[in-house]
């Protein structure tokens, strides 16, 4: 069994901050413990309005605290987001998500990300093959 804590993990290389300055990221389960999944807590901040798209992953994404909205730019649809919503990207879906007051998200990613992933110019991740193949 792993036991991780928030409170360690946050204080680790775990924490990833997004260079655009939309999102913190920390990583509790990652591709090496090797459970086919990664899993995250997510804080959005307040005013973040950015593009994404994961070209190469599922997520679904669980909101713990705060409001916003996510829009699925293949149809212009609007959902709210408050805690006890969850929106699933079961179909690479183009979005958008905009917080309204800071929000904290608990995020898990098929495949696993293996730990220091930021957005592409997409706003997606890339696998690591992708990587080794451009070098
Ligand atoms: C909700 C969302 O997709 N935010 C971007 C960061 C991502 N969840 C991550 O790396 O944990």
């Amino acid at each position: 069994m792993i036991v991780r804590t928030l409170a360690e993990a946050e204080k680790s290389s775990r924490r990833i901050v997004d260079p655009k300055g939309n999102w913190d990221s920390v990583r509790l389960l990652l591709k090496d413990d090797n459970m086919g999944f990664s899993f995250h807590i997510t804080t959005i901040y307040v005013g973040a309005d950015f593009q994404m798209h994961y070209q190469n992953h599922f997520e679904s994404v669980y909101c713990l605290s705060g409001e916003g909205e996510v829009e699925t730019l293949d149809d212009g649809r609007k959902y709210p987001i408050k805690p006890g919503t969850v929106y699933i990207l079961d179909k690479h879906d183009r979005h958008i998500l905009r917080a309204f007051s800071e929000m904290k998200m608990a995020c898990v990613f098929n495949p696993p990300v293996t730990g220091h992933e930021v957005h592409n110019a997409e706003g997606a991740y890339e696998l690591e093959t992708d990587k080794v193949s451009k070098a």
